[in-house]
């Protein structure tokens, strides 16, 4: 049984709640009778250690006696996690290197890339079908009052997307022949939109922890580079969406943590946003939603 917080050992009164009334709007069903799970999600640009503290915070839990699932986005295991896996394990060539690498002519490299290559925006889909994959699973175990971690969520498969198609020079997946020019602030939008139709309406988390770092700093962190869109310039592009991203949540939902710290000092700093979300959490009794970017 879910406890009413992490913190609190004595356990949460169950049986029927009386605060149905207050269940937000988009609520996809009756309140629970029992206390739900917490849905944290954290996000961050590469190397900024997601996993190191989604790994800190399910073990402090399990510690504390709090039923805890972790989930990893992309989860890799499933086949079409799978297909992303390989895509981003292999690096994408330009087109002199594939030149190089044996195509005889410009046309020859160009119909090897299309052979091999996902478009930027079928990649873009299948991260969002990993998602969806698990959407009904991750419901169950919230109504059973089971906390839910996600190690990145819908807000990276924006943030990715959006970066190729909003700074085309430093797209990992295209070659500087196919750079396009940077585009207008319609455009932006209009591209952020698209970037966020395929995951609308996916569960809403309780909280992001976005884990903000520099960079520079992140691409010092070891293993860096090794999969294809691990570019500080890139990288660079990601965090400006992940910025408009957060803005949007409203630091109500947003919380971010300075990830450059020692690895226990920003346990610290993490804790300290999870911990009153899961009690906010426990206490209003609210179902879960599943209204992701409805508004
Ligand atoms: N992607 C996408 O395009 N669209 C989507 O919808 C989704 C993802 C969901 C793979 O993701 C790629 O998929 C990713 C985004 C894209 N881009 N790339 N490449 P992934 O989550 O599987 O990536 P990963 O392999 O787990 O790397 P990561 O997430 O970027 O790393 P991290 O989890 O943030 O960091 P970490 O593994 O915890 O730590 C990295 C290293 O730093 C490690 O050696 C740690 O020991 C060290 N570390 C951690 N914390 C610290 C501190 N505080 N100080 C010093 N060193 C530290
Ligand atoms: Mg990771």
């Amino acid at each position: 049984m879910a406890r009413s917080s992490p913190t609190d050992p004595s356990p949460t009164p169950t049986g029927n709640s009386s605060s149905s009334s207050s269940s937000a709007s988009n609520s996809s069903s009756d309140p629970p009778a029992s206390p739900r799970g917490t849905f944290i999600v954290f996000e961050g640009i590469d190397r900024s250690g997601k996993s190191s503290q989604t790994a800190a915070l399910c073990s402090r839990l399990t510690t504390a006696g709090v039923p805890v699932v972790l989930k990893r986005f992309p989860d890799r295991t499933t086949s079409t996690g799978k297909m992303i896996s390989a895509y981003l394990e292999n690096t994408a060539q330009t087109k002199a290197e594939r030149i190089r690498n044996g195509a005889a002519s410009d046309a020859a490299a160009d119909a090897t890339a299309e052979e091999t290559e996902l478009s930027d925006q079928a990649i873009h889909v299948l991260f969002s079908t990993n998602r969806w994959e698990a959407q009904t699973a991750i419901k169950r175990l919230l109504r059973q009052g089971t906390t839910v971690i996600a190690d990145r969520y819908a807000y990276s498969g924006v943030a990715y997307t959006a970066a190729k198609f909003t700074t085309s020079a430093t797209n990992p997946t295209t070659s500087t022949e196919d750079s396009q020019p940077p585009p207008t602030a319609t455009n932006f939008y209009n591209t952020l939109s698209w970037c966020k139709n395929a995951d609308r309406g996916l569960l809403t988390p309780d909280v992001v922890v976005f884990m903000d770092i520099d960079p520079a700093v992140a691409a010092a962190r070891a293993e860096y580079g090794n999969e294809r869109y691990e570019k500080i310039e890139f990288q660079r592009g990601v965090a400006s969406i992940f910025e408009v991203l957060g803005e949007e949540e409203g630091v109500g939902r947003w919380k971010k943590v300075d990830a450059a710290r020692s690895a226990e000092e920003v346990k610290e700093g993490v804790w300290g946003v999870v911990e009153p979300v899961m009690q906010r959490v426990a206490a209003e009794r609210r179902g879960c939603r599943e209204d992701l970017w409805l508004d």
